[in-house]
């Protein structure tokens, strides 16, 4: 690992950028796009039918270039082949990070501790072929002798997020008859909603966990197999329960099959995990070959990742404009608005990649980050069902933030006008958001007194849109790879360890301390405890509680 000898803020590179802000903070956009007539194709790239629009950033050329010497100040150019070729670059945890191995296509090994990891990687692909192929075509059977219909993967966070979303991102590449379900909550009424849908003899839990032990996944697992058990009796279980985990020995004390246990390995992260067995359900949803896509999709973008210069680069410029506007113009947020209802639980997915990656305050040294901001809060929801709502707040509020537009040029429903209609809101929103409305416009169209002000839109608020030729598979993978590179690109800058999540710890730890004072197991400390007592007293006495 690289140890960064001097505090990023204090960088030549750093204050170069302070002093480019200072002058683009006087140029609008509007003023660029009348500079400049190129903008749109300087300030673009395409990688197959992906396509990255750039030009509505707060940039200049200067600009661009200053961010990528800050680039290569913090060691980017090595920091991705460090990630690549397996360095344990996870250093609170000692780990590897390769989730880029997971969608290796190529021949080349991948080594950890000197162990290639490739034979493994292909070896648990291959089980997962064969396994989705014959839930898929009914050849594997249920306790009963009946086909699997219903999928519940049962996992929280890294293992509910990812497959949660790309199921269905992709619902038009499933397989009918076979519905997938996700329960991650450990209030009851997750998973017993889920129950109601389902019948037992037709239904196949995944219970999906890298290390077997989260209170809400195996709080669920075990309420699932009791609900089973109750059904189909004890013997069912082999038949209807698999298991994804790092852990065999707690898979097994659970009492799965170790023959249908799909492994993974403890340099993939949580939250870089879909493309792994943690995929079983995205896989047994569209079929291997479709998963087979979505890897070739994210591979494409992780060997553009890793091999085209800064200048050419979609995560590490998408990365870039983003230590732009957070640390330059102290954005706090980034909105992600897909235009794609197959999208919809984007936002959420990108949340946690985000914010549980890049959500520190200590630098990989060790030290307290007190110079600069680190990872944007990120929210969002599909376009165009947020612009009746939050897009207020983005173009005349008082936050600055900057936004991601997600569109597909073909719709996967073709109906009527519905998709030209879609994309002239992409571009309409884009505009509005970047050239904004003037005081003397809004004179213009007749407006008087006080009135006037609040037509007013400032504009020159940032935006990129990345348009793929439609969310198939593979421009899917191309799309969450760009993000995790991306994410990976501003950690690498703010010197922290992208790869760890110890802020979840705390609350959790309390969580198991208080639960003995719930159950009336010890003396009640919290005196919110007693007024929840108090208060299911009264709940019961007015016989709400059946
Ligand atoms: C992700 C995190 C976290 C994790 C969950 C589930 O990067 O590590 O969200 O995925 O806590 O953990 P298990 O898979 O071990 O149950």
């Amino acid at each position: 690992m690289q140890v960064r000898k001097q505090v990023l803020s204090s960088l030549s590179e750093w204050k170069a950028l302070e002093e480019e802000h200072r002058r683009i903070e006087k140029i609008s956009m509007k003023e660029m796009f009348q500079r400049e007539p190129n903008r749109f194709e300087d300030f673009s790239i395409s990688l197959d039918n992906f396509f990255l629009d750039y030009s509505k950033n707060c940039i200049e050329e200067k600009t661009l270039s200053l961010l990528f010497k800050l680039g290569e100040a913090c060691g980017l150019k090595e920091a991705i082949s460090s990630m690549f070729s397996g360095e344990k670059i996870n250093i609170t945890e000692d780990r590897s990070v390769l989730h880029t191995a997971l969608r290796n296509l190529s021949d080349r090994p991948v080594y950890v501790e000197g162990k290639d990891v490739m034979p493994a990687v292909r070896s648990v692909l291959e089980k997962m072929k064969e396994f989705s192929d014959k839930v898929r075509s009914g050849e594997w059977k249920g306790s009963t002798g009946e086909a699997i219909t219903d999928i519940v993967n049962i996992g929280i966070g890294g293992s509910d997020l990812g497959p949660r979303m790309v199921t269905e991102a992709l619902k038009k590449y499933q397989k009918p008859g076979l519905n997938c379900h996700f329960v991650s909550n450990i209030d009851g009424t997750d998973l017993t909603e889920t129950l109601n849908k389902v019948e037992a003899s037709t239904t196949l839990f995944i219970i999906s966990s890298k290390t077997f032990t989260t209170q809400e996944t195996i709080t669920n697992a075990l309420s699932a197999r009791r609900w089973l058990i109750n059904k189909l009796g004890p013997s069912s279980v082999s038949r209807h329960f698999v298991a994804i985990s790092t852990n065999r020995k707690a898979v097994e004390d659970f009492g799965i099959d170790p023959a249908n246990m799909f492994e993974f390995w403890d340099w993939v992260g949580g939250r870089y995990s879909l493309w792994s067995s943690i995929g079983l359900s995205i896989c047994l949803s569209i079929g291997f070959e479709n998963f087979k896509h979505l890897l070739e999709g994210a591979f494409r973008m992780d060997e553009h990742f890793r091999t085209r210069p800064f200048s050419e680069n979609i995560p590490i410029i998408m990365g870039l404009l983003g230590i732009w506007y957070y640390n330059f113009f102290h954005a706090d947020a980034l909105a992600i608005l897909p235009y794609d209802q197959y999208l919809s639980n984007l936002p959420a997915y990108l949340q946690q990649a985000d914010m549980e990656s890049n959500g520190k305050g200590v630098t990989k040294e060790g030290e307290r980050i007190v110079s600069y901001k680190t990872g944007p809060i990120l929210f969002g929801a599909a376009g165009t069902n947020g612009q009746h709502s939050f897009y207020q707040l983005l173009h005349q509020g008082t936050h600055f933030i900057p936004c991601d537009f997600i569109v597909p040029a073909n719709s996967l429903n073709e109906l009527g006008e519905h998709h030209n209609i879609l994309l002239s809101n992409v571009i309409g929103q884009t505009e509005a958001l970047m050239m904004g409305k003037s005081r003397e416009e809004v004179i213009s169209e007749g407006f008087k007194g006080s009135l006037i002000e609040h037509k007013v839109f400032e504009g020159n608020r940032p935006s990129n849109t990345i348009i793929v030729e439609r969310f198939s598979p593979y421009y899917l993978g191309m799309l969450l790879a760009m993000y995790e590179h991306k994410i990976f690109v501003q950690g690498v800058i703010w010197d922290i360890n992208s790869f760890d999540q110890m802020g979840v710890e705390l609350g959790k730890k309390l969580a198991k301390e208080i639960l003995p004072e719930l159950k009336g197991e010890e003396p009640i400390k919290h005196p919110i405890i007693k007024k929840i007592i108090e208060m299911r007293r009264r709940d019961d006495d007015k016989g709400y509680s059946s």
